[in-house]
């Protein structure tokens, strides 16, 4: 099978998973469920669930006992997507071509959406333990490295610096980097990869991928704005940039070293590493492939 088939493959079944995991919306509070799911469908490029996905195949294991995990790091993803975009932090009105949730549905809504798909996330990841196949201890050590990667010493922290440091430097942006964007992605193939029933070697390789794929997701993300990178060193929300900092040139030699060191620490699953090598591509040029696509 091609990658642009498995991709479409793999975000059917996903969806299909999602929708089956949301409540109706036609279940009241109507107006909440009618957010979340504006929120969720038809979704961007499900890029961390695919990496859940794909590391657990990487491992060996088939992706049906992965799935209830895959579609929880991706209620996460958009919970934190909701409320980037609310005028107190980002303040987007657009969201994967569309109007952003609480543009939709009002701040007050908004705010609750968030935290609504936050929540169903750990519903599902507690529920993981009586999914056959899954060991109890492998679920619930999950679920503490998850809430590790989007607390404050991860996703939230990371926002958090960069929206109140000033003068940021290069270690510090690096940092951010990780945080904000890099450790739900490191923790979406180590889910994968540990539910899966990776060998502890595994486990390490496709945790050390997502660190270098995370940073350079990031690093391309301000590649792609680097329009609006003179406006961030000025002071703008959002603060400083790669580009800001480095230059643009910099940064894709950094982007392209990350990439290069995620590839190769796919070397030790052979064949099975190829969707996630085609990933790390898709990150690296993600401004031509994925072109046409929402997000
Ligand atoms: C507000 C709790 C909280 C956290 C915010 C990750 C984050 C922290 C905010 C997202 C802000 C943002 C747009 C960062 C740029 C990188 C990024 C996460 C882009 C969106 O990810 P894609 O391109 O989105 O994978 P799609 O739409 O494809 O799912």
């Amino acid at each position: 099978m091609d990658f642009q088939s498995y991709r479409d493959e793999k975000k059917k079944l996903m969806d299909e998973a999602l929708d089956k995991y949301l409540p109706p919306e036609s279940e009241p509070p109507e107006i909440i469920h009618r957010a979340m799911r504006s929120a969720l469908f038809p979704g961007g490029k499900r890029l961390r669930p695919m990496l859940t996905l794909s590391a657990a195949e990487a491992v060996g294991a088939d992706t049906e006992k992965i799935l209830p995990t895959a579609c929880a790091l991706e209620l996460i993803h958009t919970y934190s997507l909701i409320h980037d975009d609310l005028p107190a932090l980002d303040n987007d009105d657009e969201r994967r071509g569309r109007p952003s949730c609480h543009k939709a549905f009002g701040e007050d809504i908004a705010v609750l959406a968030g935290d609504a798909l936050l929540t169903l996330a750990f519903d599902l990841l507690s529920r993981n333990g009586q999914v056959e196949g899954v060991k109890k201890e492998e679920a619930l050590s999950i679920i503490e490295e998850i809430t590790r990667a989007i607390g404050t010493r991860g996703m939230i922290g990371g926002q958090v610096d960069d929206l109140k440091l000033e003068d940021i430097t290069q270690p510090q942006l690096e940092s951010i980097h990780r945080r904000k964007t890099g450790a739900l992605m490191e923790v979406c193939l180590k889910a994968g990869a540990v539910l899966g029933g990776g060998k502890p070697r595994e486990i390490e390789a496709l945790s050390r991928y997502g660190q270098s794929i995370g940073l350079a997701f990031q690093i391309v993300d301000d590649i792609l704005d680097a329009d609006d990178a003179e406006k961030d060193a000025a002071g703008g929300k959002g603060k400083t940039s790669y580009p800001a900092i480095f230059g643009l040139e910099k940064s894709k030699q950094k982007a392209t070293e990350l990439i290069k060191e995620a590839k190769a620490q796919l070397s030790i699953f052979g064949k099975k590493g190829k969707v996630l090598e085609e990933i790390a591509d898709l990150i690296m040029d993600r401004g031509s492939k994925y072109e046409g696509e929402v997000g």
